[in-house]
């Protein structure tokens, strides 16, 4: 399967952008919102948790601005019940709307936090963004410095502030110009969409690391294909009080706008949102700046480089909004499986710094100290996100040495396990609502120890009642079983390994590797979901079988542990995890001519022994599958059927030897011809005993 633009890639999922201008094209107020509204609408499918939209106030003077926690719906009826004040039934001929869908990154899901975000209550100007700015806490206190104050615990807000701030430096500069000085501040990913009140009419939108399109409905045939781009005059920054201010680019334009009469331009973080309307689109590169001004669409770049083209493609879109929306994929679950080059990486940003071998894990920072001085490592968890603490218990162990216990959580509870105020407990759930984590986080805190939470929610329960923790950042997810948030569990585990042991010279050359590893991670990943096709002609293979045993030891157990969880909760067919080195105390009984057998061998310190396991499977006329490292040949000689993944560092295999097992069990389970985003008798966060 081919990652498209067109929704099957996208690097936050759980944000979308959708900006709607009119030019000579009257409209009536009642006819934009609903279009706004129905342009989130299509963005839904990604998971989201809140939702606003702003527009112009009737008289033209103000912006308004209507936002509402929970789904689109909600936004709608907040709408709809406002309809008077927003005086639905005016109708202009010229007008600017944005919306947004957001899935909290920074402060918790509500209102004030949703986004459009605005720089100040005269509206000056409000922005929609999808993405995670990572330096915003530093923006932040230069604004602070400068007389603002923040109404939100957003990143976004500092990007509503910072223009406001540069219009008043700068009040002869364009709405373009001003976008073009704020995104040079920035650091991290995003996809914006600005309006503002001292520009009316106009709508600037820009994007780095995050997609973001424009949509063209024109009354006649465009004039071009091809939007050419402007460059600023190629200015070095000089330091001008103390924020660097880029000269004013003049982009000496010779050229010919993309002009109609009457025109709509669309600017959306997915293409599912914009197909209704048209099919003629751009897709923006980084740092791209669309402007529409006076219904012209230009796109400018601050500077050239060599590997710039000219122009941007107006591309007609061949596709069904259906085809669109799945993004060429049929569930949740395969198109959270096909996310994982992306929710790794940025499980990561900001966090992880390649160039120095560096870690920070800001939401744990000023409790290392205490986490240095603790008896023991305590990892919390259940299912997945159990077997996300297994992965990286060796590793955990090795970089921190110190003592590492993994628990499920709900054995754990009823043990009455002892607990003391020196242990440092780690609470890992998706949800962060988890009730058997949750129940023994309160065990543990009640206990004095130290709470640690994993979670991919801002603002979930886990998150609010523990001391600390790392958000994983992975994006919704949607389908039941848990993919994605694996991976990106794994790497955060990973990364607080790495922070422990920043210091100690005997783990350098050993966190080099790691971070070696890390930085290619993603490309990796992205590789091994190419096994799709073979994985899907392997599970033919399987799929009426009524066992499969998964069997593997040392980095790779855990990838047994959940390959088997997923066949089980997806496929209905009894599977088990096998730890290889236990063969011979039992399992290995189960083995012969039919039982269907994976092996996971990896060119890891228990290569040997994996080795060793594989004979005595193969002597019993078992007839293995093996999962093995690229070109293995060895292994290979083995087994009636391989499925190679790329050689990592043997404590990162794990992320990749995972991959084809969920592949695998989401393909038996369709073959088998179940509903995989909702497994019978499972809900997506067990919030009950
Ligand atoms: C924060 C921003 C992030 C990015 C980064 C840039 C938030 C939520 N995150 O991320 O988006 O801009 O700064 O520097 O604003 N926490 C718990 N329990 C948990 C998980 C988190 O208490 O289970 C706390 C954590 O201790 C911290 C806060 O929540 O106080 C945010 O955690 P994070 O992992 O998102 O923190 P960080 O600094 O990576
Ligand atoms: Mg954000």
């Amino acid at each position: 399967m081919e990652e498209g633009p067109f929704g099957g890639s996208c690097r936050f999922p759980g944000q979308g952008i959708f900006a709607y201008l009119n030019y000579l094209t009257p409209k009536s107020r009642r006819e934009i919102l609903e279009l706004l509204v129905n342009g989130l609408k299509r963005l839904e499918y990604r998971g989201y948790d809140s939702a606003g939209v702003a527009l112009d106030t009737p008289d033209g003077k103000d912006i308004a601005i209507v936002k509402k926690s929970g789904k689109v719906k909600a936004l709608q009826d907040e709408i709809v019940s406002k309809g008077e004040s927003l005086q639905i039934d005016l109708s202009t001929d010229c007008h600017v709307g944005i919306a947004h869908t957001r899935w909290a990154t920074h402060g918790v899901p509500s209102e004030v936090n949703s986004h459009p975000q605005r720089s100040d209550v005269g509206h000056s100007f409000v922005v929609v963004h999808n993405g995670i700015v990572t330096n915003y806490k530093d923006v932040k206190l230069f604004l602070e410095k400068k007389g603002y104050c923040f109404e939100s615990e957003t990143d976004t807000e500092i990007i509503a502030k910072l223009i406001h701030h540069l219009y008043t430096q700068h009040p002869n500069y364009s709405f373009r110009e001003l976008v073009e000085q704020v995104i040079q501040q920035l650091e991290g990913a995003f996809a914006l969409a600005f309006k503002s009140r001292h520009f009316p009419g106009e709508c600037v939108a820009t994007r780095r690391g995050s997609p973001l399109l424009v949509g063209i409905k024109a009354k006649t045939r465009l004039a071009t294909d091809h939007i050419p781009i402007l460059y600023s005059k190629d200015h070095r920054p000089h330091g001008r009080g103390d924020m660097p201010i880029l000269p004013r680019s003049d982009s000496t334009a010779e050229f010919q706008p993309l002009e109609d009469k009457e025109i709509e331009y669309f600017f959306a973080s997915d293409a599912s949102a914009v197909i209704e309307h048209t099919n003629r689109v751009i897709f923006l590169e980084d740092d791209d700046v669309a402007a529409v001004k006076d219904g012209m669409l230009s796109i400018h770049r601050l500077r050239r480089s060599l590997d710039d083209s000219h122009s941007r493609e107006i591309i007609t879109l061949k596709m069904e909004i259906q085809q669109i929306m799945k993004g060429n994929y049929s569930s949740f679950m395969q198109k959270e499986i096909f996310e994982q080059p992306e929710s790794v990486v940025n499980t990561m940003r900001g966090r992880v710094n390649f160039e120095d071998n560096s870690v920070i894990l800001g939401g744990i920072k000023e409790y290392i100290p205490e986490v240095r001085r603790c008896r023991r490592l305590m990892l919390i968890g259940c299912g997945t996100s159990y077997h996300s603490a297994i992965a990286t218990r060796q590793l955990l162990e090795e970089l921190t040495e110190l003592p590492v216990v993994v628990e499920l959580a709900s054995d754990f509870l009823d043990r009455n396990t002892p607990v003391f105020r020196d242990d440092v407990c780690f609470f890992i759930s998706q949800s962060g609502e988890t009730a058997d984590t949750l129940m023994a986080l309160r065990y543990c805190k009640n206990r004095g120890a130290l709470i640690i939470g994993i979670t991919n929610t801002v603002g979930s329960s886990i998150c609010r009642e523990s001391h600390c923790g790392v958000h994983i950042n992975a994006g919704p997810e949607i389908g039941v079983a848990s993919t994605k948030a694996y991976t990106s569990q794994f790497v955060s585990l990973v990364m607080f390994a790495l922070v422990m042991s920043e210091d100690r010279i005997s783990h350098q050359q050993r966190r080099a590797e790691i971070f070696n590893g890390l930085k290619h991670i993603d490309e990796q990943i992205r590789e091994v979901l190419k096994l799709d096709e073979e994985v899907s002609k392997l599970a033919k293979d399987l799929y009426t079988h009524k066992s499969l045993l998964i069997m593997g030891r040392g980095y790779n157990f855990s990838t047994c542990l959940e390959g088997a969880l997923k066949v089980k909760e997806l496929a209905y067919m009894h599977s088990e995890g096998i730890m290889a080195g236990e063969l011979k105390h039992g399992p290995l009984a189960l083995v012969d001519k039919a039982m269907p057998v994976i092996m996971i061998v990896t060119r890891d310190p228990v290569y040997v022994k994996c080795m060793n396991a594989l004979q005595q499977v193969t002597a019993r006329e078992g007839r293995p599958i093996v999962i093995c490292e690229k070109g293995d040949t060895e292994t290979q000689s083995f087994s009636s059927k391989t499925l190679e993944v790329p050689h990592t560092v043997d404590c990162l295999q794990g992320l990749l030897t995972v991959i084809p097992m969920q592949l695998l069990s989401y393909h038996i389970a369709v073959l088998r011809g179940y509903n995989v985003d909702c497994p019978r008798n499972l809900a997506k966060s067990v919030t009950v005993e």
